[in-house]
């Protein structure tokens, strides 16, 4: 299948993130589609192209025009007031407080975001366009090429990154918008599997009350684990989209047995449910020696994700997520792609 890169990815490199009350080096950092991309290389995956420029007509499809104008001068305004160092936010409006939109750099940060984990630097809003771009090109081999499959590189990831705001590394919603395109492409059900060992809180928000795109999640607990206030069982859907919201929280330590069994049971449902179109937010951050994680899949076990993906007989897009392991990211997300095409 073919791979959608940009190098554009590299003028995103915000320096610190908090971690156990620590600033620390980001741990979504650029190498990371270095490793990802050497092994697509490394195995034959197929064609590496660049993605062509799309705008944000897309985007604008599922996120607030007002968010998305905040991304894109955020920096600007930021470094009017002679400052350097990467956009963090460190106020934020919660219950009770009133949601008028502010105008002050500071309050601004805090207003669009969910946590301090996604920094906004000078290179940003490019690299989080060229992210985009990646996800709606490797779309076109699907929709334009008929292709059965597709995989896009995406630096930043988005899953964390709803309606007007950003978090947890993500800025657009890459997967989310890639499923409202394939609908605005005539699909009339689509189904987001996020395999990400995080809960893709962004992407249930944007369809959570709606039917024709089912939301299918696999993640660590959100009780003991980010995102912590969703991602719960009982989060099903609300009004036309009651049902078409699926969670399956996992416990610390889980293994591929019980992983896959979760995998499975999101098949079952995805088959009842008739769609037209995959999307797969596809992070490795499940992977045993993961940093920020707490499952325990090995390199072998992506293999038999992707044959159980494939299963599924659907047109299917790979969007990036997260993993943040040395040199495993790589292994382990093409894993799913050739176990996808049966190639292992
Ligand atoms: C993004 B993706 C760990 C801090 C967690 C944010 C994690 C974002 C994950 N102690 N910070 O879903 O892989
Ligand atoms: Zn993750």
């Amino acid at each position: 299948m073919w791979t959608i890169y940009s190098e554009d990815h590299r003028l995103h490199r915000p320096r610190y993130e908090l971690m156990d009350g620590e600033l620390v080096p980001v741990f979504e950092k650029p190498e990371r589609a270095d490793w990802v991309l050497e092994r697509v290389k490394a195995r034959g995956l197929g064609e590496i192209a660049a993605p062509r420029r799309h705008g944000l007509d897309a985007a604008l499809r599922v996120h607030a025009d007002h968010y998305v104008d905040y991304l894109a001068h955020a920096w600007r305004d930021w470094a009017a007031l002679g400052r350097s160092h990467d956009i963090m936010p460190y106020c934020y409006p919660v219950r009770g407080m009133g949601q008028r939109r502010p105008t002050d750099p500071d309050a601004r940060a805090g207003f669009y975001a969910m946590d301090s984990a996604a920094p906004i630097m000078a290179g940003s809003w490019q690299a989080i366009q060229s992210s985009l771009d990646c996800a709606l090109s490797a779309l076109e081999r699907i929709t334009e090429a008929r292709e059965r499959a597709a995989f896009a590189v995406c630096r930043p990831p988005g899953h964390h990154a709803g309606h007007d705001y950003l978090g947890g590394y993500c800025y657009l919603n890459n997967a989310a918008i890639a499923a409202q395109q394939l609908r605005d492409k005539g699909a009339s059900r689509v189904v987001v599997l996020d395999v990400d060992y995080h809960h893709g809180n962004g992407t249930q928000q944007l369809f959570y009350a709606r039917s024709d795109v089912l939301f299918v999640s696999i993640h660590g607990d959100p009780g003991v684990e980010y995102p912590f206030f969703a991602g719960h069982a009982d989060e099903t859907g609300v009004g036309e989209g009651l049902g078409y919201n699926l969670n399956f929280p996992l416990p610390h330590g889980t293994g591929f047995t019980q992983w896959h069994a979760a995998l499975q049971a999101g098949c079952r449902a995805i088959e009842r449910f008739g769609a037209d179109a995959l999307v797969v937010s596809l992070g490795v951050d499940t992977y045993q020696d993961d940093p920020i994680s707490q499952f325990k899949l090995a390199s072998p076990d992506y293999l038999r994700m992707g044959e159980t993906i494939a299963a599924l007989g659907l047109p299917t897009l790979f969007v990036m997520e997260g993993g943040y392991a040395v040199d495993e990211i790589g292994v382990n997300m093409v894993n799913v792609l050739e176990g996808f095409e049966g190639r292992a």
